[in-house]
């Protein structure tokens, strides 16, 4: 299996992030990526190749030119401010702030673009953080144009990760939808059918967004519950997409402790669901903080699971694209990573 991989992921190294009440050094580090690559190399998975540039029209395809805009002079307009530290938001448009038939305005002060656009204090922008996200984005399309071109399954080594990333909005370490921007040049490319399986302990709320009123592309996530965790407001199992996206979205929330056979369970469900779908094409939002000993996560897999978990993703039997989301147990993430690559070539 090829790897997808550029270095420039080095340029989103945040110093902070409101955690738990205090300012943390960032979870989300260039160090993730690197030992991923390093497990990749070890276990001689196949070769890592660079990114291909598509430019900005495939990424808008799927995100809000306003967005978009915000995200590359972000920075710039926060040093014009006289800041020189991260850029974080600090106060939010809730609904319910503004009279019924106002619309929110976006603000001229970086402050209040950063709250109009962020949904969390803990995704810090920095200097280098548009570089980075954008060659994130590349790195999942080099992907897709590789599935696209006939590889059985590629992966898109992307960092940052992208899957809390709405069409108009970033959080939860994530700035443009990785996942959701392949998922579209595969629709681009001619697959009539695509999903999206996402098995990041997160729920997916970028992805369930922006496919939330289309039935072709399927989006499911596995993930803890939000009453529970992170993101909180998005995830239940009741949320199942809107108009002729009815039925086209899949939510598969679990408790606090879930095990493999639980979890097993839920990806047996979700499997289904593909098939059903006759889906062409599966795009896997693959976060690894499901492990047990992920500092910021609380479900219990171990490293032989993820051997397991990619058997099962090879059991849909379809051409699949693998992007990197989360994982924050830095020390075994290339170990969990690889396992799922490697049960996906032996399934
Ligand atoms: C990004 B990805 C909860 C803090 C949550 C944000 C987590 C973002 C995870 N105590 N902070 O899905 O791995
Ligand atoms: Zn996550």
């Amino acid at each position: 299996m090829h790897t997808v991989y550029s270095d420039e992921h080095h340029h989103q190294d945040g110093n902070v992030e409101l955690f738990e009440g205090k300012m943390v050094k960032p979870h989300e580090i260039p160090r993730r990526a690197e030992i991923v690559l390093e497990r990749v190399k070890a276990e001689k998975l196949g070769d890592v190749v660079a990114p291909r540039e598509f430019g900005l029209d495939p990424i808008l395809a799927v995100h809000d030119r306003g967005f978009v805009t915000f995200l590359q002079e972000c920075w710039g307009d926060w040093v014009k401010s006289g800041r020189t530290f991260d850029a974080l938001p600090h106060v939010w448009p809730v609904p319910g702030l503004l009279p019924a038939g106002k619309a929110r305005q976006v603000s001229d002060s970086i402050d209040g673009k950063l709250g109009h656009y962020a949904i969390d204090a803990g995704t810090p922008i920095v200097a280098g953080t548009w570089r980075a996200v954008h060659a994130s984005a590349q790195v999942a399309l080099t992907g897709q144009r590789l599935v696209a071109t006939g590889e059985r399954a590629v992966f898109s080594l992307c960092r940052p990760p992208g899957h809390h990333a709405g069409h108009d909005f970033y959080g939860g370490y994530c700035f443009l939808n990785n996942a959701a921007i392949a998922a579209q040049a595969f629709r681009d490319s001619g697959a009539k059918r695509v999903a999206i399986l996402d098995v990041d302990y997160h729920h997916g709320n970028g992805t369930q967004q922006i496919f939330y009123e289309r039935a072709d592309v399927l989006t499911l996530s596995l993930h803890a519950d939000p009453k529970q965790e992170f993101p909180y407001f998005l995830g239940h199992a009741d949320e199942r997409g809107h108009g002729v996206g009815e039925g086209y979205h899949m939510n598969l929330p679990l408790p606090w402790g879930t095990e493999w056979p639980e979890y097993e369970l839920a990806m047996d469900a979700a499997v289904k669901r593909i098939l059903l779908h006759g889906a062409e094409v599966l795009v896997v939002s693959l976060g690894l903080d499901t492990f047990e000993h992920d500092p910021i996560s609380r479900f219990k897999l171990q490293h032989e699971d993820y051997l397991r978990m990619g058997e099962k993703i090879a059991s849909c039997d379809l051409p699949t694209l693998f992007v990197m989301e989360g994982g924050y147990a830095v020390d075994a993430l290339g170990v969990n990573a690889v396992n799922v690559l490697k049960g996906f070539e032996a399934g």
